[in-house]
């Protein structure tokens, strides 16, 4: 793993081991060994907050439903809980889940593989909440707003999905994951599950839903969430408006048996892992213990349905000793392969190239493992502290591996956000930023 830190955490249910990318707002990524269960439990489960944690009194909750509709609703807890009570196992991924693996390095969360989780989910269906509601022949998208409030001058989180996502009975409004009460971080008291597709529409602490006649035009939606939708040059600026929403995720697969660069002996050893998809169910997975060579066919079983991850595993025997690169890739029912390269794209959304991992086989005892140095780091300059420590802390910056123009379009995106940034001091700060956290190799 990278530099982050790892902490237990508290908010709601405690997490455990978990790769903190930052502090506050919450983002906790899965360490690897998450991806040796079958469903992930709460306190391995992946965190992504805009904003800070919002903890909801049920009490004062209610969902209000609006807009191209005859009939506006207001409902409770209990008026939701009397509709059918539907349950379903999906794999919610983060769309920047992978970032930190793209070249050319891209601004925000250096997340790596552990963006995602397979949650069991219950609640009811969108579609009978809707069928309440007296749906208007113009209505087109579907609004989702959360109850948190929004850090500085940020916008609020708010994200439409098309009607006909949401009336599929497979979308549901959540307000259990696995088994108990869906818990702060995940968004209580209710959140939208929408099967298939990224994390990023599957809006938490729902209060208001609003239907609308055409796509929702706020900043998530017009701005954020974007891909290009085709191969761009690596590295080149691309228009938000020739770029389209993320929806379906994208078929992927992990190795989380054993860690890159682990040591085992001689002789039969178990490779397992999962592997997942977006609307085209997982249909195949292969593993390679040749850099990619020749391919052999796991034996895969389904955690539960179309949307959940499916746990490969294949026997392995190596009797050489030698370095091995293994590699694992998934097929979806559609024909969709990872690819071995990974295209580009300017947000660095929708990872998914074949995870590649190297083992060494040696009858050798394993080599002391060489511990990093804590050598006091310099201070950080006062200015700094004062302008750009005020909402969050150092740990969003010191994963970025920014160029000092990508650092300058940071700093003002921070202004646009609240940042107080002193004209005269701008550049001091640019300076600073990509002195400390420019662009360098990954690892
Ligand atoms: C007004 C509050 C505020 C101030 C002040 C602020 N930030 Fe941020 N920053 C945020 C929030 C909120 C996020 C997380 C946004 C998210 O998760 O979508 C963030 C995220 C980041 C990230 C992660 C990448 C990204 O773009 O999401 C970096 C890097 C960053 N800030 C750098 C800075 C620097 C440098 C300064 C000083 C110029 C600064 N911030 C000052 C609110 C602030
Ligand atoms: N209200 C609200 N809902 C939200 C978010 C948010 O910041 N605010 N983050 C979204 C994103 S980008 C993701 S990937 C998922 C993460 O869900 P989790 O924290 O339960 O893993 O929640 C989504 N729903
Ligand atoms: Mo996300």
């Amino acid at each position: 793993m990278m530099a982050a830190a790892t902490a237990s955490f508290s908010s709601g249910a405690p997490k455990k081991d978990m790769i903190v990318r930052a502090a506050r707002p919450e983002d906790l990524e899965m360490p690897m060994a998450g991806f040796r269960n079958a469903v992930t439990p709460i306190e391995n489960f992946f965190v992504r907050s805009h904003h800070y944690m919002t903890k909801v009194d049920l009490n004062d909750w209610q969902l209000s439903i609006g807009g191209e509709i005859s009939k506006p609703q207001t409902l409770t807890m209990a008026d939701l809980k009397k509709l059918p009570k539907v349950e379903l196992v999906s794999v919610l991924e983060c769309a920047g889940n992978g970032r930190g693996l793209y070249e050319p390095t891209v601004p925000g969360l250096q997340w790596e593989y552990g963006a995602v989780g397979n949650g069991r989910w219950a609640g009811v269906r969108l579609a009978d909440v809707l069928k309440l509601c007296g749906l208007k022949s113009t209505a087109k998208e579907i609004l989702f707003d959360g109850a948190d409030v929004p850090v500085g001058k940020m916008p609020e989180f708010k994200r439409s999905i098309p009607l006909k996502k949401a009336l599929d009975p497979d979308t549901i409004l959540a307000y259990e994951m696995n088994g108990e009460t869906l818990p702060d971080a995940h968004g209580f008291p209710l959140r939208v599950i929408a099967p298939g597709w990224a994390g990023d529409s599957w809006v938490k602490w729902l209060i208001k839903i609003e239907v609308l006649d055409k796509e929702f035009d706020g900043f998530f939606m017009k701005t954020a969430y974007r891909h290009p939708g085709k191969n761009v040059a690596p590295g080149s600026v691309v228009d938000p408006a020739t770029m389209s929403p993320l929806t379906s995720l994208r078929i992927k697969s992990v190795i989380a048996s054993h860690a890159d660069g682990a040591v085992l002996a001689p002789g039969l050893t178990r490779l397992t892992g999962v592997a997942w998809s977006g609307e085209s169910p997982v249909a195949g997975v292969d593993v390679s213990t040749d850099a990619g060579r020749s391919w052999r066919a796991t034996v895969t079983k389904t955690s539960g349905g179309k949307y959940g991850w499916s746990q490969w595993s294949f026997d392995w025997k190596p009797t050489k000793e030698a370095y091995y690169q293994l590699m694992v890739r998934a097929r979806a029912a559609s024909g969709e392969l990872q690819p071995f390269v990974q295209e580009w794209n300017p947000s660095g959304y929708a990872h998914n190239a074949v995870h590649t991992i190297g083992v060494n086989v040696t009858t050798a005892a394993p080599a002391a493992i060489q511990k990093a140095s804590i050598a006091g780091a310099p201070e950080l300059p006062g200015q700094f502290r004062s302008t750009c420590m005020v909402c969050h802390g150092t740990d969003v910056m010191e994963q970025q591996r920014l160029n000092r123009g990508q650092w300058e379009k940071e700093v003002d995106k921070m202004v646009r956000w609240g940042a107080d940034v002193k004209p005269e001091y701008k550049n001091q700060l640019v300076d600073f930023l990509n002195s400390r956290w420019g662009a360098r190799p990954r690892k």
